[in-house]
């Protein structure tokens, strides 16, 4: 790779960077007690690390938290407040012509919060105000027109409430940013395996012999996966990794728990292979993965052999192996090379690991879910793992890496706008209500509807919704239109600046902070990607004194709006969590069973997922074979001139947060508005590294899409694919294009076009023309 070329992977994840990383947050936040409170990180009768969803083990480690988890936590304890006086000082207006990492700097929210539209700023209420203000504005309204958003962190107990709160109200309206993010993967995987969550636990990956590692950045994402994959590796397990960026947390790692490898810095080589996939490449891939599995069967029974293929578990667990095994060797190699831009030789050596593994584990993220085919593509490699029968035993498994520290469990107790996946009946009988049947709005629907007016209320569980969905221009003017917004949040955010003619912002405990109610300590759960719960208990002295925790704001506000009932007793449930676990027990029988019993158990407690027991709750009662329909995930192929954007992660964000601008794992410093393109193609158009760049829509929608002031960056990426950050880039994702089947938003494969930027001024990319 030529001089000057970020990305090929030189960096090495973990070791002394990942330190400097945490150091550097903590010089900036100056958080009290924080050493004290990271050790009670991800341990029992500790808190559960707000970040992402990773497994955590029964026996941890002294310090169970890695760079951005802990990260996480010093964010959360910030000294900073963002307070009533701040407000005084500041319009909306002019906070509106801020950046989002300024926003978020100001600190923690310290009051309740009411928009005055004669000053255009927030202003001081008491939490009665608030919660009577919000009640008068919903029961004024058609129920068919409010929307209950949730972000993915809140609790378990928290979730219960607020989606029976919706219910209560009279709607389904319950989006969470799963719509976003892995709802490819709950209508996908159900589809094909029965079950809308992953089939391994986290002991899986100590007996694996090979891991297809799919779309999915450890090294910043879920930094404490790459203990297993470690601990794997050195037993001899083989890492295959697909991915059009060479991430550093695929390549190199240095445990910063090992004193031995910190102070040699001899790092862990992970991936065995690593395949630069375009993106949407992922379906070709694996059906030359596949092609070359059925011709091996083939040959080595011409000879009298067994065969690669798992017959047996085939014959009794699957169905439609035939049509998908045509549909293999019909597809020609040129064709497999031409859409995955991967060497038919690398795919034979790829599958012929497969096949000398025993136990396999498919990994993926956000690289598979966010694309128009992106389900075809799970559908791809549960076929995979179907050939050898690597679903439903130890060792072996579909593991789709969650994001959001609870966004699994959300959907689990009922935070779901898919009615048929709730339990309404029981909650009809439990809570003496008619609940509503019809489909509520998935979050590409509640865009449509804000957009067309049917939506006329937003309430928002914590997220940054509109910062984290497609075309974010239009979606601002509309939101200005609401009636009412109502955000429970930690910190300010560009969502709270897009506010509805009534408005409230509402400042929460955060998981690691002491939540007493009447004078008892309560402790919240929530689930990890391997469903297993988990207990969480605050300790930290909380950021304010005017703060309420998730449950008894959501308890507030529905005991102001919905008619009272002795079956449904709000402001009881709001203060002791006990009775709400009491709740979801009887609503989930089986997931749950001794829920306040077991869940400060040593790695949780497993809630169980049929698919593991190779039982297959689909509509053939058989796990399924599917043909893919396209050759690519893509939803507008490639063509001269066109490229596809996929919008990435920094190692130093937190979806829209952002903690700083340092990727360090992708060697880029100092700046997020870059744009990566590989070197050939810079020449190709050219252009030259350095030079400030535009990207615009290429959708073909005539709709006009621009991002500008990108400084053009040479990086390692496969020719026809550039890279840009999310959520800077979001202006540049049509709403309409999201997966087929779950209408998740394309983010990893935008068509766009690049041009010389012929402005002179740097556009400022996190703040929008809308006054
Ligand atoms: N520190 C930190 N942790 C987080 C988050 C965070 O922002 N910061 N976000 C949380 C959330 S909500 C989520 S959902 C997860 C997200 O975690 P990931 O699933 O890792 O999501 P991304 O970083 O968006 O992208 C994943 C990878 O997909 C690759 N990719 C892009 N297109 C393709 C493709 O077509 N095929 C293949 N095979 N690969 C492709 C990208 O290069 C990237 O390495 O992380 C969670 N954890
Ligand atoms: N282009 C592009 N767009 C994407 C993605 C992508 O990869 N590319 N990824 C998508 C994905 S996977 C996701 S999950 C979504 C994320 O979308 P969201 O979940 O809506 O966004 P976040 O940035 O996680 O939300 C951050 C805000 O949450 C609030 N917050 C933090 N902690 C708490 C808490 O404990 N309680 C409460 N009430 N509030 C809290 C703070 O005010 C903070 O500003 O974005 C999606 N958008
Ligand atoms: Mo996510």
């Amino acid at each position: 790779m030529a001089e000057g070329v970020k990305g090929e992977g030189d960096v090495v994840s973990g070791g002394w960077g990942s330190l400097s990383g945490m150091a550097q947050v903590f010089a900036r936040e100056r958080p009290a007690d924080a050493l004290v409170t990271l050790q009670r990180q991800n341990k029992p009768r500790g808190y559960m690390c707000s970040s992402c969803a990773w497994g955590k083990p029964a026996h941890p480690h002294a310090f169970e938290f890695c760079e951005n988890g802990a990260k996480a936590t010093l964010w959360d304890l910030t000294r900073d407040r963002c307070t009533p006086e701040f407000f005084e000082a500041h319009t909306l207006a002019e906070l509106r012509t801020w950046q989002d990492y300024d926003l978020e700097m100001v600190g923690r929210l310290t009051e309740p919060m009411r928009y005055d539209a004669t000053l255009d700023t927030y202003v001081r209420c008491s939490w009665d105000d608030a919660f009577q203000g919000i009640a008068a504005e919903l029961k004024a309204m058609d129920p068919d027109a409010a929307v209950f958003y949730a972000s993915g962190k809140a609790s378990l107990e928290a979730s219960y409430l607020y989606a029976l709160m919706a219910r209560v109200y009279g709607n389904n309206h319950l989006p969470d940013s799963s719509n976003m993010c892995h709802e490819t993967t709950s209508v996908g995987l159900k589809k094909v395996i029965g079950s809308p969550v992953g089939t391994c636990v986290l002991e899986d990956f100590a007996y694996c012999d090979a891991i297809f590692y799919f779309g999915q950045n450890p090294g910043t994402n879920s930094p404490r996966f790459l203990h297993p994959l470690q601990d794997a590796v050195k037993r001899g397990c083989k890492i295959i990794t697909f991915n059009p960026v060479r991430e550093a947390g695929l390549l190199h790692f240095i445990n910063p728990q090992n004193p031995l490898q910190m102070l040699t810095r001899t790092p862990t080589e992970l991936s065995h292979m690593y395949l630069q996939v375009r993106p949407g490449g992922d379906i070709s891939a694996i059906m030359g993965l596949c092609k070359h599995i059925f011709a091996r069967d083939a040959a080595d029974r011409a000879q009298g052999g067994e065969g690669v293929l798992d017959r047996a578990f085939i014959a009794e667990h699957t169905d439609g192996l035939d049509a998908f095994r045509h549909a293999a060797e019909a597809a020609s190699w040129d064709q497999i090379e031409d859409h995955s831009g991967l060497s038919r030789s690398d795919l034979e050596a790829a599958a012929d690991v497969y096949c000398a593994a025993n136990n396999v584990i498919g990994v993926y993220g956000m690289g598979l879910t966010q694309h128009v085919h992106g389900s075809q593509s799970i559908g791809m490699l549960v076929n995979l793992l179907l050939l050898r029968g690597n679903l439903g035993r130890k060792g072996a498994g579909i593991s789709p890496v969650r994001g959001h520290s609870n966004v699994q469990g959300q959907r689990t107790v009922g935070i779901s706008e898919k009615p048929e996946l709730v339990p309404l009946g029981r909650l009809a009988e439990m809570f003496a209500f008619d609940p509503p049947r019809e489909k509520g709005r998935t979050t590409i629907e509640v865009c449509e509807g804000v957009r067309d007016g049917a939506v006329r209320a937003f309430m928002s569980l914590g997220g940054n919704f509109v910062r984290a969905i497609p075309e974010r221009e239009a979606m601002e003017s509309a939101w200005r239109q609401l009636s009412l917004t109502v955000y429970v949040a930690t910190k300010l955010n560009r969502s709270h600046l897009v506010h509805g003619r009534v408005s409230y912002l509402l400042p929460c405990l955060v998981r690691a902070e002491a939540d007493i109610q009447r004078g008892v300590p309560q402790a919240v759960s929530m689930e990890d990607s391997f469903s297993h719960i988990h207990g969480s208990l605050g300790h930290a002295a909380p950021a304010s004194p005017h703060l309420r925790s998730e449950p008894s704001i959501i308890a507030g506000i529905a005991d102001a709006t919905l008619p009272p009932h002795p079956k449904r007793p709000w402001l009881t449930w709001g203060a002791d969590y006990t009775r709400v676990r009491t709740l979801i027990e009887e609503t989930y029988p089986d997931m749950f069973r001794d829920y306040s019993a077991r869940m400060f158990h040593k790695g949780g407690f497993y809630r169980g997922n049929p698919a593991r027991e190779r039982q297959w709750k689909t509509s053939s009662g058989k796990a399924e074979f599917t043909t893919p329909t396209v050759a690519t995930a893509l939803g507008i192929g490639r063509a001269p001139g066109r490229f596809h954007l996929i919008t990435m992660r920094s190692n130093d964000q937190f979806n829209t947060t952002i903690y700083g601008f340092s990727d360090r794992l992708r060697g880029l410093e100092g700046s997020r508005a870059v744009l990566l393109m590989s070197p050939g193609d810079i020449d190709a158009q050219g252009l030259v590294a350095g030079e400030t760049v535009s990207v615009v829509s290429d959708a073909g929608d005539g709709v006009a899409r621009e991002v500008g002031g990108l400084t053009l960056t040479a990086f390692d990426l496969p020719q026809g694919c550039i890279g840009g950050y999310y959520p800077e880039m979001n202006a540049l994702m049509p709403l309409w294009y999201h997966d087929e089947a779950s209408k998740t938003p394309a983010a990893k494969g935008v068509p766009v076009r690049v041009r010389r930027d012929t402005a002179t001024a740097v556009a400022d990319l996190m703040s929008t023309s809308i006054a």
